[in-house]
């Protein structure tokens, strides 16, 4: 059972963008990355194709699994961050040499036209994690594809000491858990000087795994970073999906202007549970998996998210709130 609530001052604003609205072949639009892009907006969403409401049913029913998915990603553009228009025809995949597909994507927006992609990549293997560069979303130039297993990387927006910098999330082989991990490029190839960030053993409501969620956004206290947490439910989280188990929270914490790598406070408490029907029920129920935070002049961020693997959603928050929510559980110790 999930034991958390998502706190008052943060604002759902429900589903923004679902396979409905996609021109093409989709079953699932999630786990997008957002930017702020000429006046208006740009998401590079996870399209996962190739199956039917039929072939749910019947992975549900627990008759067959037809529910492999294929994915490429997607691009939509918005005048007001809600209201999206998809791009007619998929912008980018990856397949060949021991690639299967790309998902999950990530964008970071470099403030010189040019935008930071982030991605993941199934191989054969193992996951890995992809970094590439766009100007139009139509062509990405491929940087850099990690050694497995490895992703969930964001790019920070600006240079630290001339060095392009990232999170991640390697799987660890030992111990149980994983955590995040910041390492730096001179430039966007070369990754190294990789330190430790923050393990899921020193996260309450994680227990299982972790990651970097949305680029960070730059604020006068320090980085402000969304990721998320993993906690294994000991029962069946909800009866209708065969094996279905655990839930992802967002999470939100504050690094260190100049070495992000420290963080300055960590709320211990998850930003986002899933609790809504769209964030309970779908592919995959009880999944928040946030890659996007948007900070507007008034104030607020609009957090976006892939709910239950299905559906992209919208909330919104004062960046102060967000702020103080960190100093304010940082204290909380693991119980
Ligand atoms: C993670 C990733 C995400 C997904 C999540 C929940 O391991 O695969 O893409 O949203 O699981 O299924």
């Amino acid at each position: 059972m999930i034991s958390y609530k998502t706190p008052a001052f943060v604002e759902k604003k429900g589903v923004v963008l679902s396979h409905e609205q996609i021109p093409y072949d989709s079953a699932l639009t999630f786990n997008a990355g957002i930017s702020r892009y000429g006046d208006g907006y740009v998401m590079l969403f996870r399209n996962d194709y190739g199956f039917c409401k039929q072939d749910f049913d019947d992975f549900y029913a627990g008759i067959s699994d037809n529910t492999t998915p294929k994915t490429n990603l997607g691009a939509a553009f918005s005048k007001d961050g809600i209201n999206w228009e998809v791009a007619p025809e998929s912008v980018f995949s990856l397949s060949g040499n021991g690639i299967s597909r790309l998902y999950d994507p990530r964008i970071t927006d470099f403030g010189d036209g040019s935008f930071g992609i982030c991605f993941a990549v199934d191989s054969s293997s193992g996951v890995r994690g992809g970094v590439a560069v766009t100007e139009d979303f139509k062509h990405f130039d491929i940087k850099s594809i990690s050694l497995p297993e490895n992703r969930n990387m964001v790019l920070f927006p600006e240079k630290i000491n001339g060095e392009y910098i990232r999170l991640e999330r390697p799987f660890l082989a030992r111990g149980k858990g994983h955590s995040i991990w910041l390492s730096r490029s001179p430039d966007l190839i070369h990754w190294g000087k990789s330190e430790l960030v923050l393990s899921s053993n020193d996260l309450p409501y994680a227990n299982l795994k972790i990651g970097p969620g949305a680029p960070p956004v730059k604020t006068p206290y320090g980085w402000l970073t969304l990721i998320h947490g993993v906690e294994q439910q000991e029962e069946e989280f909800v009866s209708w999906h065969r094996d279905w188990k655990s839930a992802y929270y967002g999470g939100v914490m504050l690094l260190d202007l100049e070495n992000p790598a420290k963080i300055i406070a960590l709320a211990k408490k998850p930003l986002l549970v899933p609790e809504e029907k769209y964030e309970l029920e779908g592919f995959r129920g009880g999944v928040i998996f946030p890659g996007g935070m948007v900070a507007e002049p008034d104030g607020r961020a609009k957090i976006y998210y892939g709910a239950a693997d299905t559906v992209e959603c919208l909330a919104e928050a004062n960046i102060e709130d967000l702020i103080k929510f960190c100093f304010e559980y940082n204290k909380l110790e693991k119980s």
